[in-house]
């Protein structure tokens, strides 16, 4: 197990502007095969994951101290693809702490930030080079790649005990949906949102 980082020496960490990757840190990989049941079209995503079990995004963990006094800080380089007509994307996640906020800074790409609080307020936030995106607490968030050729890296910031809440939407899924429709990115409702589980 890492060491976690504590909260006594200060430290800098070089996160590369072009690739997003840290060449002191080991970054944690997200798979098509780790996306199951996350993307709306099922006969897509069992058809893709058997060519190639790509990996769809990467993203740090530095192993910082989880108390409330510490912030946790990386990169994720969501890389361009799609499952049918849906834009590779994070898994989204609400805070365990539910009441704490998260930070996104965007160096290089594009898409969305999608964002759902408990009562089913949608928000959604463009990313673009130089864009940096609140996110308010009590909201779950996911990154969306819209570009068809580059990566989508955005450096974040959370309180460092927040933790990582993936129950209510591996069930239930986000209510909207960012595909690609007549070339463009578009805003749907989940067809297959799914309101039969209790919320979290
Ligand atoms: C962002 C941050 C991380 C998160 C990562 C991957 O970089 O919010 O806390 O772990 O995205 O997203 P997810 O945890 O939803 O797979
Ligand atoms: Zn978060």
């Amino acid at each position: 197990m890492v060491q976690k980082i504590n909260n006594k020496k200060s430290f800098s960490l070089k996160f590369d502007l072009l690739t997003g990757l840290s060449p002191g840190a080991i970054s944690k990989k997200r798979l098509l095969s780790d996306m199951k049941g996350m993307y709306y079209d099922k006969d897509a995503y069992e058809k893709i994951v058997v060519e190639k079990d790509a990996v769809v995004y990467e993203f740090y963990d530095l192993n910082i101290n989880p108390n409330p006094e510490n912030l946790s800080f990386g990169t994720t380089i969501l890389y361009p693809g799609k499952v049918g007509d849906e834009y590779y994307m994070t898994k989204g996640h609400f805070h365990d702490e539910l009441n704490t906020a998260e930070i996104y800074y965007c160096l290089r790409g594009f898409g969305y930030l999608l964002m759902e609080d408990q009562q089913g307020r949608t928000e959604i936030q463009e990313f673009k080079p130089s864009i940096s995106v609140y996110v308010p607490p009590g909201f779950a968030h996911r990154s969306i790649n819209t570009s068809n050729d580059e990566p989508l890296i955005t450096f974040f910031v959370y309180r460092a005990d927040a933790g990582h809440d993936y129950k209510t939407i591996e069930e239930k899924g986000f209510r909207k949906l960012i595909i690609e429709k007549g070339g463009q990115p578009t805003i749907i409702d989940n067809p297959k949102w799914n309101i039969q589980k209790t919320r979290r």
